[in-house]
């Protein structure tokens, strides 16, 4: 396949509410857009899933646009491209830069799939045609709110309730939310918020009968969460731990968790996102498919990914109108009863809203 033109766009869109979570505050979303257009006129669509500020992890929006128009873009515009696998390697040489990779790899496999007359699940290796999501709730500043904010996704079926937990709301937001909800499937996600002079906290964690926690520790560890998990029988599941195949070799070998939150940016992109889940399926260990405030593009990217067998747990991929007033793809992810279809249209199966993309862009740039 030949890519003649890469457009990159960044985006702004107000998200409904704040979302709140141990490292800080989000509103405004600010991301970037590729789009790789081939020989037949045909687009291919990704999602740099970063925000303004490198507050989840090092990188950030400019940065990101900045890797793309200097480093990745030129090596993939106006030239001849066997497969989509071939990007990593392609990519190699400059280091990290996950998200950023990840958007223009995410575009190229968009493209390859619709140049196939296939749907990216499908050429991903996905077998699923439906995937159970759950739903992923800030902090909240009091327990009334977040109260109210369970029962609303409960009543809305979701398969299973994430909340975010810091130092000081934790343990007894956690007894409000049993005393309510004293049997649905819940989970916790600390965001990298506590260490291990914090253990007895994170044992006693274990009387509420948790799914998973998620990345208590440092981002980036992976000893002192194996020397936790020995010690806590809530499973540890790895967020901003793996950006890589290595690192969830090296978490399996290490036992340093027993689940794995993928997110397709963070390990910079689809392939990798292929690799890590045999990894993670001949090692026995779950995955779902996590999630970076995105916009219908990233999200149909997200639904693709979780066709693949091993994401048995449900993921973060919630509806469109969970963040968005309108979304930027037609038609909008719709969750019923917490179950989401895989579509069968080419490519993401989504029609990106050429309108609608242009209200919220605010720089673009064409590459050829
Ligand atoms: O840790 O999973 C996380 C959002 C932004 C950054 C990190 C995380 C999250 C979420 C929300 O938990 C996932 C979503 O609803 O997109
Ligand atoms: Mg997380």
């Amino acid at each position: 396949m030949r890519i003649n033109e890469v457009v990159l766009y960044k985006m702004q869109m107000q998200m409904k509410n704040p979302f709140t979570t141990s490292f800080g505050t989000e509103q405004n979303r600010e991301f970037l857009l590729v789009e790789v257009k081939g020989d037949d006129g045909i687009s291919g669509w990704g999602e740099g899933v970063t925000s303004e500020r490198p507050l989840y992890s090092e990188e950030f929006t400019l940065q990101s646009w900045y890797m793309l128009e200097k480093f990745l873009i030129p090596l993939v515009v106006n030239q001849e491209i066997t497969h989509p696998d071939d990007l990593q390697e392609l990519f190699k040489p400059y280091k990290r830069n996950h998200m950023a990779k990840s958007a223009l790899e995410g575009a190229v496999w968009d493209l390859y799939a619709k140049q196939c007359g296939e749907s990216l699940a499908t050429s991903l290796g996905g077998t699923k045609k439906r995937i159970e999501v759950g739903i992923s709730l800030g902090i909240e500043d009091s327990y009334e709110k977040l109260i109210q904010a369970i029962q609303e996704k409960v009543d809305e079926g979701y398969k299973r309730i994430k909340i975010k937990i810091k130092p000081g709301k934790d343990i007894e937001v956690l007894r409000e939310v049993r005393k309510h909800f004293p049997n649905i499937p819940l989970m916790v996600d600390a965001n990298s918020a506590y260490t291990l002079d914090d253990i007895n906290l994170l044992k006693a964690l274990d009387e509420f009968n948790l799914m998973m926690i998620e990345q208590p520790l440092t981002a980036g560890d992976l000893i002192d969460h194996a020397k936790l998990q020995k010690q806590i029988n809530t499973p540890i599941c790895l967020d901003e731990s793996i950006h890589s195949f290595e690192d969830a070799r090296q978490a399996i070998e290490l036992g340093s968790c027993k689940i794995i939150n993928l997110k397709i940016g963070r390990v910079g992109g689809l392939t990798a996102s292929k690799r890590i889940h045999d990894l993670c399926e001949n090692a026995g260990i779950p995955l779902w498919c996590g999630g970076m405030l995105e916009s219908g593009v990233g999200r149909a990217h997200n639904i693709a990914v979780a066709a693949l067998a091993n994401f048995t747990l449900p993921g973060d991929t919630a509806s469109s109108s969970r963040y968005w007033e309108k979304d930027i793809i037609q038609p909008e992810v719709v969750a019923k009863n917490g179950v989401l279809t895989v579509q069968d249209a080419i490519g993401i199966g989504y029609e990106v809203d050429r309108n609608e993309v242009k209200k919220h862009t605010v720089a673009k740039k064409v590459f050829s």
